[in-house]
């Protein structure tokens, strides 16, 4: 995978450890994680399922803050570093033009993608049934809410990077209204972040590791081999859910078909912060930074429902890996 194209900005000082010797897998942990933890501001019980950016030559993010009433919010945040976050202490606010779409219910997991001139933001928005919240920022101060995309029950909507062929597009999971023991990633494009059309069913589930359910994780990666979906997918046990992380490269211009995808997990529950926290056994990621010069990649995650932690990789790696490795 030498001659892979990535597209992207380039991320000279991308959060980096090099992978440690005698370690043969596709993805590492950083050895300091987390790098979250779930106390980093006083209303927090817990601080996971969060997406970060590049931003100027600093990094800016949207977090999950679970409060100590278990209510679930969405908190800006910033970094010089992309390891060492402050956290606003009050939530988004979001402005909109319509008190019926910006009154919050809830809001959680959300993914950052920048697009032409500004940031997107999308999460799971609690509208009557989680469905999907889009918002729009410059500086992550102000959010501008838009429309929910879709109608409930639907979560992990993601936005690709740019426009494919003048439409935007997004990958979601449609859903129910509890926790769900089924899901299949869809494809949907609209031309004006309202109004949403041209669905297409991208992957089911398949055996072991991604058999319940599976969902887009970070803003896909765009290669010359393909889209780069990494994703979770779920297994149900005799102990309840466990989350894995796997990838798959979906076609540049028609998303929905999928070229290859991984057999194996690329990364699942197994540290202590994975295992043990409000839901155990959860590897739940949400975005990546990516220095296109390099390949670089820092994956951001959730740990157990309770903190975020960081894994490194190569997309060269990742992309070889996923083709070696396909169903
Ligand atoms: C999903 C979402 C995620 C969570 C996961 C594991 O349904 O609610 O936010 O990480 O369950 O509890």
């Amino acid at each position: 995978m030498r001659n892979l194209k990535i597209v992207g900005p380039e991320i000279p000082n991308i959060p980096w450890q090099d992978r440690p010797e005698g370690n043969l897998d596709v993805l590492w942990r950083y050895d300091q994680n987390p790098v979250i933890p779930r106390d980093l501001i006083p209303c927090a019980n817990s601080i996971f399922n969060s997406a970060v950016v590049p931003y100027g030559d600093e990094f800016r993010g949207v977090f999950r803050v679970d409060n100590k009433a278990r209510e679930m919010r969405i908190h800006s945040g910033s970094s010089l570093d992309g390891l060492n976050w402050q956290i606003e202490h009050e939530p988004i606010e979001f402005i909109c033009h319509d008190p019926e779409i910006g009154n919050l219910e809830y809001a959680y997991d959300p993914r950052v993608v920048w697009i032409e001139d500004r940031y997107y933001v999308t999460w799971c928005n609690g509208y009557h049934g989680p469905t999907i919240g889009v918002a729009y920022t410059y500086d992550f101060k102000d959010f501008y809410q838009l429309e929910n995309a879709f109608l409930p029950f639907n979560r992990n909507g993601v936005l690709f990077p740019r426009k494919i062929k003048g439409n935007y597009a997004m990958v979601s999971r449609p859903s129910d209204n509890g926790h769900t023991p089924f899901g299949d990633i869809f494809y949907s494009e609209s031309p004006d972040l309202t109004y949403w059309g041209k669905h297409r069913h991208v992957m089911s589930t398949t055996g072991s590791w991604q058999s319940t359910k599976i969902g887009a994780g970070p803003i896909p990666i765009e290669t010359s081999e393909g889209w780069l979906l990494i994703y979770h997918g779920v297994l149900t046990s005799c102990n309840g859910f466990v989350y894995h992380v796997g990838a798959a490269l979906l076609d540049l211009d028609q998303p929905w078909k999928v070229i290859a995808r991984t057999h194996p997990y690329i990364l699942s529950p197994q540290t202590y912060y994975e295992c043990v926290g409000d839901v155990p056994n959860v590897t739940f990621p949400c975005a990546a930074l990516v220095d296109s010069a390099t390949g670089r990649l820092a994956m951001y995650y959730g740990g157990a429902d309770t903190v975020t932690a960081v894994a490194f990789g190569y997309v060269q790696e990742l992309v070889q890996f996923t083709k070696d490795n396909s169903i």
